[in-house]
């Protein structure tokens, strides 16, 4: 991708839209994904930009960051150092700056058409648009096998109870005002797969709906996901979500420094 001279002048604009892209030994899938994104936010009328999250992976993610050429759609590396796709996303929102952010995986597993209508939806004032594969109108090609397909049926009924009226807290694809995603980013603490729960729980706990939206969702091969692996952490996470939801609300919601209840010489 040689850089126009329109690119430059673009790519030089602070980015209306910041999309972060978690990635952890992507190097097969990273590619391809980043070619689609920055072709789809080329055509966007308005600078946007891109941010990969690399969690130190062994193969070369970051380094094909680092090396992707310059152009209309600036692509900048972030380095997490804590593991966890929660904890990259996190990172990458917390370095945004734009008004307006997002995250999809690496794979593009959610069809990036889906960004016009996510993006339509912030412009119009809504703060919270995610991707659904649980609302009519989504057209979802999965593969998965039954043993993921049944932990994903139990996931969805402990996540119901976190984050009532939310059909798919797990779809990869969420759009979110930039000032919102920030604020709530600083007091998530669920680094692994489980933290989308703890985001829109935030979300709603700080008065924001979450929009869901359809979307076309293609289960890609190369997943990081293993139910043997991670089930036991993804319930030890709902469970601790559970715990700090009910101990306090988050500092985004409520102030660092409260008075006292009972104010010294109150009777
Ligand atoms: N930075 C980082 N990204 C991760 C980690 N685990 C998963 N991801 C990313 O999260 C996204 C979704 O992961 P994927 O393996 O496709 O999961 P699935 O779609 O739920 O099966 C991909 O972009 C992964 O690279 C991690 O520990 N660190
Ligand atoms: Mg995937």
């Amino acid at each position: 991708m040689t850089p126009s001279p329109q690119g430059d002048e673009r790519a030089s604009r602070p980015p209306l839209l910041e999309i972060v892209i978690p990635a952890r030994n992507e190097e097969g899938r990273l590619p391809g994904g980043l070619l689609q994104l920055c072709a789809k936010l080329a055509r966007m009328p308005f600078p946007t930009a891109v941010s990969v999250v690399d969690n130190n992976s062994t193969d070369r993610t970051a380094q094909i960051v680092r090396d992707w050429p310059a152009g209309p759609v600036p692509v900048s590396l972030v380095t997490c150092p804590v593991p966890g796709k929660g904890a990259a996303v996190r990172a990458g929102l917390l370095g945004t700056t734009a008004p307006f952010v997002g995250f999809c995986d690496a794979d593009m597993a959610t069809d990036l058409d889906a960004i016009d209508e996510a993006f339509g939806l912030l412009l119009a004032g809504e703060r919270v648009v995610i991707g659904s594969r649980a609302v009519e109108g989504s057209h979802v090609e999965n593969r998965h096998s039954k043993v993921r397909e049944l932990g994903a049926f139990g996931f969805r009924a402990l996540a119901g109870v976190l984050v009532p009226g939310v059909s798919d807290t797990q779809c990869g694809f969420k759009f979110f005002d930039g000032v919102l995603a920030r604020d709530i980013a600083a007091v998530l603490r669920t680094p692994g797969f489980a933290f989308d729960v703890e985001l829109l729980a935030r979300c709603l706990e700080q008065g924001s709906e979450v929009h869901e939206i359809p979307v076309c969702w293609r289960d890609m091969p190369g997943s990081r996901f293993s139910p043997a692996r991670h089930t036991l952490g993804i319930l030890v996470e709902l469970g601790r979500i559970w715990l700090r939801l009910r101990a306090r609300p988050g500092p985004a919601v409520r102030p660092a420094w409260e008075p006292p209840l009972d104010p010294v010489g109150s009777p």
